[in-house]
């Protein structure tokens, strides 16, 4: 297999609507694998992408939360894309972003042609809320696969997190989750989702 250089990461451009969603192409012909990060406004997901793509600032993130309001295309060594989606959640956000918010994550999940994975973070230290559970049975519509991403675990002491690993799993309405601890603060975790990312969208 052709070795992948996850340095090598690139933005592409920030889309609303279906008919601006790139549609890069690999040797093939073939649309580019996508991979999607999901999740609540400030969970992480700009940080685990720059964390992926050992990268400092290619993916901005938020002093102030809510800002990504727009899909974020990124691709990564001419062979897969990553969309770091919308954070939900964020109670400053003007009512009309919020009500665009729904519609536009909605419609991505139905009309990607090739998307092939779904990360969702959730916050190690927080229970799943309302919206968090929602994302998820829209996500599980799909049928496209979802690994949960318990995020900040530099957060806890290593000894609390398999309590509060429990204790939110048994918020989800679904059973064998395929999920995985991460901190892009000690990037533990990170070769772990690497090798998953690879593995699942091979
Ligand atoms: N301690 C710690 N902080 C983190 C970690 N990941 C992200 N953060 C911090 O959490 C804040 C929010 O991170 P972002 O990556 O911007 O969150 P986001 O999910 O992209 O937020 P939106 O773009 O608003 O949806 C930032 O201050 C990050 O530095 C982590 O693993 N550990
Ligand atoms: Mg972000």
């Amino acid at each position: 297999m052709k070795s992948f250089d996850w340095r090598k990461a690139q933005f592409i451009k920030t889309a609303i609507l279906p008919e601006h969603y790139p549609k890069i192409k690999g040797p093939s012909g073939k649309l580019l694998t996508e991979i999607a990060v999901a999740g609540r406004s400030n969970v992480g997901k700009s940080t685990l992408l720059n964390d992926l793509f050992h990268s400092k600032k290619l993916v901005k993130t938020s002093s102030t939360p809510g800002k990504t309001q727009g899909l974020s295309y990124f691709s990564v060594d001419d062979s897969l894309i990553f969309v770091d989606l919308p954070g939900y959640g964020y109670a400053k956000v003007p009512p009309e972003v919020k009500k665009q918010w729904g519609p536009m994550v909605q419609t991505y999940l139905e009309e990607s042609k090739s998307l092939a994975l779904i990360l969702f973070l959730l916050d190690i230290r927080r229970l799943p809320n309302e919206e968090d559970l929602q994302f998820l049975k829209w996500a599980a519509w799909t049928k496209i696969p979802i690994v949960i991403i318990f995020s900040k675990i530099d957060k806890l002491l290593a000894s609390e997190r398999e309590k509060a690993t429990q204790a939110i799993l048994k918020q989800l309405p679904f059973d064998n989750l395929t999920y995985l601890h991460h901190s892009s603060k000690t990037h533990q975790g990170t070769l772990e989702l690497q090798r998953l990312i690879i593995k699942e969208t091979r």
